[in-house]
């Protein structure tokens, strides 16, 4: 395991330490080889030197980028030396074994760091130096390599120790430091490149941080983000594509937007939640919040209902449907105006009916996305980003727990898992009133729930003002709260607007208080044990 060294080839940019330590190693009897600068440095001192030269029969050349690049290094570097067949090709080209290289690299990273034009960043990237260290570090079982000037003392207390040899596992260790250094050095060459690629005007796409963070392929370039005076590009992710609008086929209308692509993701992703072979369904989505969800015998009745909830909101809003877009639900959604309709598909008529107006985009993914399918969500944040994995609860896999005296009705059951399956989808604090498979309140986005569930029971009644109605459509509704109630008067705000059940994930600390108050409305009360924040 021993590996006496005779003979070290000493080549770094970092002169720290060198004429001790190269002193050392020839008062132990190395002999010593380097390369042009650090053979000057060397013999300065007063040290005898070997010019690499010698080894090669070729001066250094072309500034320095051709010095060590030749079979008389690597084969020095590469020969095993109980192999014959190795020994015999060294004889035969009089290639002298090299038994500690010494290398440290060309200061591509300080060159950078300090600032300095391209064409000196490209001239420090260091080429025979790699080389040599990955050839050394491969040929560990003979051959000892440092690329770490803190190294030069380990050396040699190892030469000491071990009568001028250095144990396999310094070479081990060492070799494995130096692929580590290789590495590290071409990963800041590559990221220094591409950040050269995306800075570069004929770049013509705008590269978001994050996507070169991420990887991706570009989807579209956008004319600009959220607010006009922001650039924007739309990017997908690798692996396998998910149906949705980042694979949509765009069979009609102009260009989507930054906020479009964002509301019909929104849009589509919660519709999804909906079987297609239970029932039609139909999501309206405004700001990246539903503002209409319905299940129906057609999608036309689906539509309907789920205009019903928030007629106002609707307007200029995203439509997503779990099933084939027909014409007549065409028909319908195109009385109003729409920016953009999302299905898994589109017969020729209701393609035809969309057709008609220039502006309303059409989509269709081929399919509906899996809910319970696993996948990650990033968010940027100052100097960073976040990752969790996506929500794939389903609230179909959730056993409910009653837990007040009265239990809900099968009719009440089926709401509360509609309307949790779309709290899903709302903006923290999310309340959400439905009833017989369709929306009649949503509060989203608001601070406090129980705004939410005032905002929520409000807009309940404003529907059944909008529809000509006597009573609130809140009134017989049941209600879902994404995270559950701190205290019972978000509950009671639900129960004077007229709900009968509730669902929530519960684990608050005053529960009790909450299944007390909703005992006392005359409530049903289910918990799921899972909460669905979306911030
Ligand atoms: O330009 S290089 O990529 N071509 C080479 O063949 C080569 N061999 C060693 N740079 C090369 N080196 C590097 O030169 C070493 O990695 C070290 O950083 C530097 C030492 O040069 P000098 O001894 O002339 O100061």
């Amino acid at each position: 395991d021993l590996s006496r060294i005779s003979r070290a080839l000493l080549s770094v940019s970092d002169k720290t330490g060198l004429v001790e330590f190269a002193r050392a190693l020839a008062a132990r009897g190395v002999t010593l080889v380097s390369t042009g600068g650090t053979h000057r440095a060397l013999t300065e001192a007063g040290l005898t030197v070997t010019e690499v030269s010698d080894l090669t029969g070729f001066p250094e050349m072309m500034d320095g980028r051709v010095k060590t690049l030749h079979p008389g290094v690597h084969g020095g570097l590469l020969a095993v030396r109980d192999n014959p067949e190795h020994q015999a090709a060294m004889l035969a080209h009089g290639i002298a074994a090299i038994d500690l290289l010494v290398v440290n690299l060309y200061p591509f990273e300080a060159t950078l760091a300090a600032g300095k034009p391209a064409a000196d960043c490209i001239e420090n990237i260091d080429i025979g130096g790699p080389a040599m260290i990955r050839a050394a570090a491969k040929n560990h079982k003979d051959v000892a390599v440092v690329v770490d000037v803190a190294d030069y003392a380990t050396v040699l207390a190892d030469l000491d120790a071990h009568d001028g040899a250095v144990t396999l596992a310094t070479r081990r260790r060492l070799a494995q430091k130096a692929y580590a250094r290789t590495a590290s050095y071409d990963a800041a060459i590559s990221t220094w490149l591409a950040g050269e690629i995306a800075a570069a005007p004929e770049a013509q796409t705008f590269r978001a941080p994050v996507f070169q963070a991420l990887g991706g392929t570009l989807a579209q370039g956008l004319r600009y983000g959220e607010n006009p005076h922001m650039k924007a590009a739309f990017y997908r992710t690798a692996g396998a594509p998910r149906p949705g609008v980042a694979t949509a086929r765009q069979l009609q209308g102009k260009e989507l937007s930054y906020n479009n692509i964002n509301d019909t993701d929104a849009a589509f992703e919660a519709v999804s939640e909906f079987d297609p072979a239970r029932k039609a369904a139909v999501v309206i989505v405004k700001h990246a919040n539903p503002c209409g969800v319905a299940e129906g015998s057609s999608l036309v009745e689906a539509y309907e209902r789920a205009l019903l909830c928030d007629p106002v909101s609707a307007f200029g809003g995203i439509v997503a449907l779990n099933r084939t877009l027909d014409a007549e639900a065409a028909r319908k959604i195109v009385e109003i105006f729409t920016e953009v309709i999302i299905a898994p598909d589109a017969t020729e008529e209701a393609a035809a009916i969309v057709g008609a107006k220039k502006n309303l985009r059409l989509l269709t993914t081929g399919g509906i996305a899996d809910p319970r399918s696993p996948g990650q969500a990033w968010r940027t944040v100052a100097g960073g980003f976040l990752v969790q994995d996506r929500d794939n609860a389903v609230v179909d896999d959730m056993p409910l727990k009653v837990v007040t005296k009265r239990a809900p009705t099968e009719a009440e059951l089926s709401d509360l898992r509609f309307a949790f399956r779309v709290a899903k989808h709302v903006k923290s604090n999310a309340i959400v009133y439905a009833k017989d498979g369709a929306t009649v309140g949503i509060g989203a986005g608001q601070m406090s729930r129980v705004d939410s569930s005032r905002i929520a029971a409000w807009k309940a009644a404003e529907a059944a003002k909008a529809a000509g109605l006597p009573e609130s459509l809140a009134r017989g509704a049941v209600v879902a709260s994404d995270a559950f109630f701190p205290f019972a008067d978000g509950l009671l705000a639900a129960a004077e607007a007229g709900a009968t059940a509730v669902i929530q994930p519960g684990g608050s600390m005053r529960d009790d208080d909450v299944i007390r108050a909703a005992d006392e409305a005359g409530l049903a009360m289910v918990l799921t044990g899972h909460r669905h924040f979306r911030h």
